[in-house]
């Protein structure tokens, strides 16, 4: 079997969700190569452009509601906490619709991992602003510019007990960097891809960003992470802004999975509920 699928991309040429796509299937592809089999896997998307890479990964799955990948992702490992989720947002849908999701996951700390493709729009829908967008953003919506501030979603994730909290910029090389730490790290681990939409959202952050890693960041250190999350608040750039890119924070805590010892029968025994005989 391949992880390529059948279907063709209808993202616009160039669109950076093509450096998402090439980025999950090389990791994904990697762990199979190792020992995984592609039935251990299984994806979850909301709507909006983002959400077609279900389409174009030949991995089983489920293409939920909009706003509710969270919920999807956390009964997929409630069912079979011995599967590899994988769920993928848009910053609409996990910042808007689906929000307060997103604390709870934090919370229950189930073991999946979470891309929230954040292009500070609303794309699908062609361009209308999300809670990420900067304030002055117009649109047919919004004729006057838009008057609220952003949320900071790192920032957000910090304050709600997530243990593993990423941001990368849309490239195919740092994705797979991080998405490869989070495959190893035990629990809920959420990355915020920035990704420019170059048609509704299309800002130059390329010459802002920095790693974290490069400048001897502490990931463990949880005041420092909420530091480097306050660095960047999703504003319009300025020729002072500069972008943290990497894990603010990683730390293993308890998870859902242990918590009940009904689960962990079946990750034990490697088994689903539909193992048992009533
Ligand atoms: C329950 C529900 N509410 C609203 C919509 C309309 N809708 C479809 S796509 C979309 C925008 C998605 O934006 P985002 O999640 O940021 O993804 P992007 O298209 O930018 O990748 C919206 C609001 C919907 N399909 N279902």
């Amino acid at each position: 079997m391949t992880l390529n699928s059948p279907i063709k991309p209808t993202w616009c040429p160039s669109c950076l969700n093509f450096q998402v796509l090439a980025a999950v299937k090389n990791v994904v592809q990697r762990e199979i190569n190792t020992g995984k089999k592609e039935e251990d896997f299984a994806i979850v998307a909301g709507i909006g452009c983002h959400a077609k890479i279900f389409d174009y990964i030949n991995l089983n799955g489920i293409n939920t509601l909009h706003g509710r990948v969270l919920p999807t992702c956390l009964g997929m490992k409630l069912g079979n906490p011995n599967l590899n989720v994988i769920g993928f947002s848009g910053d609409g849908d996990a910042y808007a619709e689906g929000m307060e999701h997103l604390i709870h996951a934090a919370r229950y700390n189930a073991d999946f991992k979470y891309f929230v493709h954040n292009n500070q729009v609303f794309a699908l829908t062609v361009g209308q602003p999300t809670p990420t967008t900067e304030i002055g953003f117009k649109d047919k919506t919004n004729p006057l510019g838009v008057k609220t501030s952003p949320i900071n979603p790192i920032a957000l994730m910090l304050a709600s007990g997530c243990g593993f909290v990423a941001r990368v910029y849309a490239d195919m090389k740092q994705i797979e960097h991080v998405f490869e730490e989070a495959m190893k790290y035990k629990g809920f681990a959420f990355i915020e891809i920035l990704e420019p939409c170059i048609i509704f959202h299309n800002v130059n952050y390329k010459d802002k960003i920095y790693s974290l890693e490069n400048e001897n960041h502490d990931k463990t250190n949880l005041e420092q992470a909420m530091k480097k999350a306050q660095e960047f608040d999703y504003s319009t750039p300025t020729q002072e802004t500069r972008i943290p890119m990497g894990i603010f924070y990683q730390k293993e805590k308890p998870m859902i999975e242990d918590m009940y010892p009904q689960l962990k029968i079946l990750k034990e025994y490697k088994i689903g509920w539909k193992d048992i005989k009533r």
